[in-house]
């Protein structure tokens, strides 16, 4: 078998289509312009990319957006005081910290810190635990997008294997979480992986649906897959490659080339997840600017 590709780039399109109605007929319901804050913190150049990509979107779809640009040098009480003045600006309807965030400063802290009212990231505790136990709430975005990819295919998952490998809050944790759930997408028998896990081919090779944000190249090979496998890779990865201008190219955690014989279904890497989790903060902050999730 050879995959087919699951095309994030072309279902990122069609949801960043979507909302841009959405805002369009929102404000011409008398409503202003959705608008999100940015917060960036210190010169971290991936981040520079990954904020230049949402603010990119949001003038795509009719949201308004700043970056506030802010030292790696401040304080963890000078950035409580600013993201405070955010929670109480009712002008802000979004608020995103872009992680990661310089070493001395904590992350579950400044997570913290912003009204989970305005989390469109997901990360909040409020928000993390209501998605566990099946309240409305701000889902991170990667975990959104890859559902928003499972529905746009199709691909079911009631009853399913679905084995995630990373155990991260942003991305494996939710993903286990939300697989697992008694929803139309979910009802799936879960296993998460992370590097404390003996042996793993032993749980990639059974799983029916295998999701991958585990931030290493290569890690996921043919061997280790089951033929018809779903893949879901989530990793980004830089590689030196002289044949392009950058000097490196983008891989995801799996050999694309080995896994891809074995998958019923695959996500590349550029193309895959990616763009889906731009297209979901697009989503994410209309709903904070509605207070859909959280009414007044
Ligand atoms: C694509 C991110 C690790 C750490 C912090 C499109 C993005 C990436 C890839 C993007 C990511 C990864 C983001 C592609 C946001 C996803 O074409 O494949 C878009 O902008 N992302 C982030 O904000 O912080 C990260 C990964």
């Amino acid at each position: 078998m050879s995959a087919k590709i699951i095309d994030g780039k072309k279902v990122s399109a069609l949801t960043r289509d979507e909302v841009r109605q959405d805002v369009e007929d929102w404000m011409e319901a008398g409503n202003r312009a959705p608008f999100l804050q940015v917060v960036l913190i210190g010169n971290d150049p991936a981040s520079d990319v990954y904020v230049g990509a949402k603010t990119r979107a949001c003038k795509e779809v009719g949201i308004e957006t700043d970056t506030m640009r802010l030292p790696d040098t401040i304080s963890a009480k000078e950035l409580k005081n600013t993201i405070n003045k955010l929670n109480n600006d009712d002008s802000v309807d979004g608020i995103l910290v872009q992680l990661p965030l310089p070493t001395h400063l904590s992350s579950h802290d400044v997570i913290e810190s912003i009204d989970y009212r305005k989390d469109v990231d997901g990360f909040h505790p409020m928000n993390v635990g209501r998605l566990t136990v099946g309240q409305p709430s701000f889902q991170s975005c990667t975990p959104a997008g890859i559902f928003e990819l499972l529905k746009h295919y199709s691909i079911p998952t009631k009853g399913k294997h679905a084995v995630v490998v990373g155990a991260s809050n942003i991305v494996g944790r939710p993903v286990s979480i939300l697989l697992s759930r008694e929803e139309s997408i979910g009802k799936a028998t879960t296993t998460i992986c992370h590097k404390y896990t003996k042996d793993l081919t032993q749980h990639t090779i059974s799983a029916d649906i295998l999701v991958v944000a585990a931030g290493q190249p290569s890690l996921i090979r043919g061997e280790m897959v089951k033929e018809g496998v779903v893949v879901i890779d989530v990793g980004i990865n830089r590689v030196a490659d002289e044949n392009k201008d950058k000097g490196y190219s983008l891989v995801g955690d799996c050999h694309f080339e080995s896994v891809k014989e074995k998958a019923s279904w695959i996500t590349p890497v550029p193309g895959g997840v990616g763009p889906m989790t731009v297209a979901m903060l697009m989503k994410n902050t209309l709903l904070a600017a509605k207070k859909s999730i959280y009414p007044e």
